[in-house]
């Protein structure tokens, strides 16, 4: 008999209508031919909702998607509504309210797109970013005072706590004892002179019980720099939520596009489901245009498809991705190709499938 999930789809904004259709096709049928099949329900919850509404979500929005096995996501954000309304009217509290505290972010070059990085060569860049995903930097805590007056301002606090840095650490380590072994730390302690160390000394703490991981502690600033000129020193990267959300970007770039990246919001405890998403955002600029590139939100679905314990069939869609960037001429537009969001859909699943 044919496993069953039940997922809770948000399309969201912009191109996240393109992409998670396509991510479904390549669910149902790569589900198909593994014996697992997908039930989808569907949440218009986006900009366009909070416009019409006034909010994200509706207030019992969390309670409905709780008892789903996972939550697919899109994009989150448009011009008509604040960017820091619309991600703390949706994408924030799920991840806070299912202590989604792991945002595991894989980045790799892969044979046949090229880098705008010299030294990124295919099958040499390898990496993921586990970004701290519900503390630091993105806290409620702080306000604004004054506003209009010249002497106006706004405070806002980074709230580290040792068991956030704990989890965190002691998911990075792992993921470095299943890989190669090397855990690069960002940190910032010759400037941010509390928090930072804090962060520093924990994960330092934690290294101890992991012999076989080899801990660096970079600062943000230099790490940037060294993941531009030698991205394939990296192996495992932990941050901070900010410094997290940036490398993930910045290598993702690094890997060709910020298209092709996935991102897994995890709740590694499985006390609630997790959240899978493409790392890029709602991409105004190209919407409505069927040019959007797919790969970031299937290599998403594939990564919940191992959540949910099918390896197999996230190793098929993972190898279908590669096949056809490596085989074919078939790219989207960030890729410098001219296929259309369902011409890459399509190839990717003439490969998995066979
Ligand atoms: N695909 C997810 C998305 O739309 N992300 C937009 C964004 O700005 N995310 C910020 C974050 O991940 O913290």
């Amino acid at each position: 008999m044919a496993t069953q999930h039940r997922i809770a789809l948000i399309p969201g904004d912009g191109i996240g209508q393109e992409v998670t259709p396509a991510a479904c096709r390549v669910l149902d049928t790569v589900g198909k031919r593994h014996g697992i099949t997908f039930g989808y329900d569907e949440f218009d919850w986006s900009c366009r909702r909070h416009t019409e509404t006034g909010a994200m979500m509706p207030g019992d929005g969390l309670a409905r998607i709780r008892d789903h096995d996972a939550i697919f996501l899109g994009a989150v954000g448009d011009p008509a509504v604040p960017d820091h309304v619309s991600l703390w009217g949706l994408l924030i509290p799920i991840r806070r309210e299912f202590r989604q505290y792991v945002n595991l972010r894989p980045v790799k070059v892969f044979e046949g797109v090229e880098s705008p990085v010299r030294r990124a060569l295919a099958g040499e860049v390898d990496l993921v970013v586990v970004r701290e995903n519900i503390e630091g930097e993105y806290s409620e805590i702080g306000g604004r005072l004054g506003r209009g007056f010249p002497e106006e301002m706004a405070v806002q606090e980074a709230v580290f706590t040792r068991a956030g840095v704990t989890r965190i650490a002691d998911y990075a380590l792992g993921l470095a004892t299943r890989r190669r072994g090397l855990l690069t730390s960002a940190t910032k302690s010759n400037g941010i002179v509390h928090t930072m160390p804090f962060w520093d000394e924990v994960v330092a703490e934690r290294a101890l019980s992991y012999p076989d991981v080899t801990l660096e502690s970079e600062h943000i600033d230099a790490l940037c720099a060294k993941v531009v000129l030698d991205p394939a020193h990296f192996d495992v990267i932990t941050g901070s939520n900010l410094f997290g959300d940036i490398l993930s970007d910045l290598t993702a770039a690094v890997a060709g596009s910020i298209g092709i990246a996935p991102a897994a919001n995890l709740n590694p405890e499985r006390d609630f489901p997790s959240m899978f998403e493409p790392v890029h955002g709602s991409a105004p600029d190209i919407a409505g245009r069927g040019i959007a590139n797919p790969l970031g939100a299937i290599w998403a679905a594939a990564m919940m498809l191992d959540h949910l314990g099918h390896a197999e069939a996230a190793a098929a869609v993972e190898q279908a991705i590669a096949d056809v960037l490596a085989r074919t001429p078939v790219r989207t537009p960030d890729l410098g190709g001219t296929a259309t969001t369902a011409e890459f859909t399509e190839a990717v699943l003439e490969f998995a499938i066979g």
